[in-house]
């Protein structure tokens, strides 16, 4: 829903008109009378690229011509959504398009939605990848981003009789617009094999790795096109094929029909993205895609490095920052020793200095079970020369630092190994990123916090200035400047047409909040967008909702410790209320839904269904007069994202304190003028402190409580004595909500009271309930409700993800923005 904006310049539509037609009929091969929806889109790639291209071309050249450290981003995830609104915004080019697209009887967002979302990515971290990505270019800083080209992104979600059914996701099956591929950088990565042990003439040992396959990568590239004619970037995305060393065996025996089998295997690694977002899968094929990405990422970084520099290594790490993004890309650690040892000659020291400047290493989570470990033997038949190199790390590790802290302590080296003894030796990942960064850092203050206390307490001690802290951020551009474009008119009137590059500038609308005429603006803004929001949920889920009702929405991946069925347990609670007494005046409430399960995750998937049959039961309740109403819009994903957020009264941030490492949609939310329902958790602490307790709903235990409760939690007592939680607790084991089918929801019960609530969900239950009252109260009290959505939206400064990339170059990685010359 995007509304027609002031004056725009009609010479600059005429030419995009024609340039748009002109791509239509010789790009695409159709015209203005026969063209597809899927066509008109297309063409108006083919026109924006015209834009782009010229841009990266001055980019590549200004950052090879000045020689300055560049970061490469190594992420197994970059969850980019569509890239067509988002890059007329950045090219300021988005006016002209939809005058010019409206003079052909087409509407911009209409043609925009023929975009499938390039959904490479789970979750936060993905899109977190992909903010700032958006932010490096904006800020003109020398950078490449790496990743995996997977033929499949996340799952597509469907919903059949209130169950969450998984269906791949084919995001360019006719092509993608964006990519270009680059056949002059394709690279041979060698896998599995044996490793041979020679003996030079003067007595000392090397290793020979015989690798028993290769695998070809393919980079494509996606041009990421920074705010307003700054600098493009690059994101690098890597697809595996088969080589013809792939199993020259088979093929030279004449098992022709047999080599193309093995020709799929290679083809395998790139296929599809793993759905999990928290649980190890520790599948060997993962190891393999992360292998792969980083082997292509760094030969692609030396061969770059070697074009300038010859063959001398002295700088390579005042040339090369390397950012890991989670320990998804560790691998890469041990691949640049053996890449500078075996290939490039270099001495185990002087790769180790060069290795050990270079790597940093941020990490995104607490959750033990998320902490990637791989069994040795996996390593011992992928990368069994990568596993002596770790060794080797290891034992340094261990007899120098170690050693010298604690000498002769035989505890605290078996905590700091790297290989974790056992029936199944394992290598830990994060322990080798500790070990070997520059830097180690969390992604929101309290969470920075835990990393260097409670994950890492021991390396913390050998080294305390490692530990660092950068709170994650959005970008304005995707999450404010495309998404909502009535606020963003609003922050032009108030603050100027700079803010989306300084968004601290917003902060002028905050003068503004005591007026009436601007909260009647502001609170405009937001039903136009929930009238908007009304129509898709009509489209998507069938249910009618009010626009005048509150919106309170949780969209996020489906965790317990998100806590979505804490959430849950309220409605039915206030539903519960209602029937008992139908008429009491409270505030109508819409509660939104969106949220992907991984797909071997039961509990999380019974919890979908429960959301739906509650859902189902509620909204064709007439008892109840339509004052609540439950939707769970099926396949969240971004361009939802950005129909969700600009229309939400509140956002549900409700994990266990000391579980979120930060959270970004909190930002997102906020920034769109929600009000924050949550804990005291991840960078919800930094939100309040921006925008003030007052305005925000904040409940439950904090990180200290929780961490003292736990020992002794017994869900049993919150059960027997909180009649109301009873009761709800006990609908679930009824068939009231799934009539026929008793027992239906009862997963959920039995893991509150016989799982011991591992997220202490019981435990918050009435504070959640008061803090949810306090919201209505204030609800009902229009003024005082706008004044605190707009002291939220006009706060956010800090949560700008130019901000964290700031701090990014200028803690972590040293580097300096450049001007780019034309
Ligand atoms: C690991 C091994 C095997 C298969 C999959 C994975 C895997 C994949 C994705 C593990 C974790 C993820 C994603 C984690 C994630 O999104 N974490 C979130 O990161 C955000 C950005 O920092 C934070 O805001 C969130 O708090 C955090 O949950």
């Amino acid at each position: 829903a995007v509304k027609a904006t002031s004056t725009v310049d009609k010479a600059q539509v005429k030419a995009f008109k024609e340039q748009v037609e002109k791509h239509l009929r010789t790009t695409i091969g159709t015209s203005p009378e026969k063209a597809s929806k899927l066509a008109w889109w297309q063409a108006l790639v083919a026109t924006v690229n015209e834009d782009i291209f010229g841009r990266l071309t001055d980019t590549q050249q200004t950052h090879a011509k000045n020689d300055t450290r560049a970061v490469h981003y190594l992420s197994a995830e970059f969850l980019m959504g569509r890239l067509t609104i988002n890059n007329l915004t950045n090219l300021e080019k988005f006016d002209v398009a939809r005058e010019a697209l409206k003079e052909f009887g087409l509407d911009i967002n209409d043609i925009c939605e023929e975009e499938p979302d390039m959904a490479l990515g789970n979750g936060g971290l993905g899109r977190l990848a992909a903010c700032f990505m958006d932010s490096l270019a904006t800020c003109n800083y020398p950078c490449v981003g790496y990743g995996i080209h997977y033929e499949n992104g996340l799952f597509r979600q469907e919903i059949r009789a209130g169950k969450q059914v998984e269906r791949p996701d084919s995001w360019r099956e006719y092509g993608c617009p964006w990519e270009v591929c680059r056949p002059e950088s394709v690279q041979n990565i060698p896998l599995g094999g044996y490793v041979e042990k020679q003996t030079a003439p003067d007595g000392s040992q090397c290793s020979v790795w015989h690798p028993s396959s290769m695998i070809k990568g393919v980079p494509w590239d996606i041009p990421v096109v920074g705010y307003r004619g700054s600098s493009v970037a690059i994101l690098r995305l890597w697809e595996s094929r088969s080589t013809e060393q792939f199993n020259w065996d088979v093929f030279n025996a004449g098992g022709y029909v047999d080599a193309q089998t093995e020709k799929s295997l290679a083809e395998t690694i790139s296929k599809v993205l793993y759905p999990n977002d928290s649980t190890e899968a520790g599948k060997e094929l993962r190891l393999t895609q992360q292998y792969f990405f980083c082997a292509c990422s760094l030969r692609d970084i030396l061969r770059r490095y070697k074009r300038s520099h010859h063959n001398d290594f002295s700088e390579f790490a005042s040339k090369i920052a390397i950012q890991l993004n989670d320990t998804h890309p560790t691998i890469a650690i041990p691949e640049l020793m053996r890449l500078l040892i075996d290939e490039e000659g270099l001495s185990y020291e002087q790769a180790w200095d060069i290795t050990s400047k270079s790597f940093n290493y941020t990490n995104h989570t607490l959750l033990p079970e998320a902490l990637e470990k791989w069994p040795v033997y996996i390593f011992e038949k992928l990368l069994p020369r990568h596993l002596e190199l770790i060794y080797e790390i290891n034992f340094r590790f261990l007899n120098g630092p170690v050693e010298a802290k604690w000498p002769g302590n035989n505890e605290m080296k078996s905590k700091l190994s790297i290989i974790e003894e056992g029936e199944v030796r394992k290598v830990r990942m994060a322990n080798l990123c500790v070990i070997t960064s520059e830097h180690v850092n969390g992604v929101a203050k309290i969470h920075s916090k835990l990393v260097k206390e409670d994950l890492f307490p021991d390396y913390a001690q050998l080294w305390p200035n490692k530990f660092c802290n950068v709170t994650n951020g959005v970008t304005p551009r995707r999450w404010i400047l495309s998404c909502n474009r009535g606020l963003a008119e609003l922050y032009n009137d108030v603050a100027g047409k700079d803010w989306p590059l300084d968004l601290d500038k917003c902060e002028a609308l905050k003068k503004y909040a005591d007026k009436k005429e601007y909260q009647d603006r502001f609170m405009k803004i937001k039903h136009d967008n929930k009238v908007a929001l009304a129509k898709t949920i009509k489209e998507l889920c069938g249910v009618e909702v009010d626009p005048n009702a509150l919106f309170d929405v949780q969209v996020k991946r489906l965790h317990e410790y998100k806590r979505q069925h804490l959430n849950l347990l309220y409605i039915m609670s206030l539903y519960k209320s209602l029937l008992e007494d139908p008429d009491q005046d409270i505030v109508p409430q819409v509660f939104i839904f969106g949220a992907k399960a991984a797909p071997a995750y039961t509990l999380a998937k019974d919890i979908i269904f429960a959301i739906n049959a509650v859902g189902e039961k509620i909204n064709n309740d007439l008892r109840i007069k339509g004052k609540l109403k439950v939707v769970f819009i099926p396949n969240y994903r971004v361009s939802l994202a950005e129909k969700i957020i600009p229309a939400a009264d509140i956002s549900e941030q409700i994990s266990t304190a000391g579980y979120e490492a930060s959270g970004t949609s909190n930002m997102k939310f906020s920034m769109n003028g929600a009000l924050t329902l949550g804990t005291m958790d991840g960078a919800n602490i930094e939100i309040v402190e921006q925008a003030g307790i007052e305005n925000n709903f904040i409940f439950g235990l904090s990180v200290e409580e929780v961490q003292k409760l736990k020992p002794r939690y017994n869900p049993w007592d919150y059960y027997n004595a909180d009649h109301d939680l009873k009761a709800v607790v006990d609908w679930l084991d009824s068939d009231f909500f799934t009539p026929g089918q008793p027992g239906a929801l009862s997963s959920i019960k039995s893991s509150l009271l016989n799982n011991g609530d591992p997220f202490l969900v019981l435990a918050d239950f009435a504070s959640y309930k008061a803090a949810h009252q306090r919201a209505q109260k204030m609800f009902k009290d229009k003024a005082k409700w706008a004044k605190a959505a707009m002291i939220n939206s006009a706060t956010m400064g800090i949560f700008s993800s130019d901000r964290s990339i700031k701090d990014y170059a200028t803690n972590i990685w040293t580097l300096k923005s450049q001007l780019i010359k034309k």
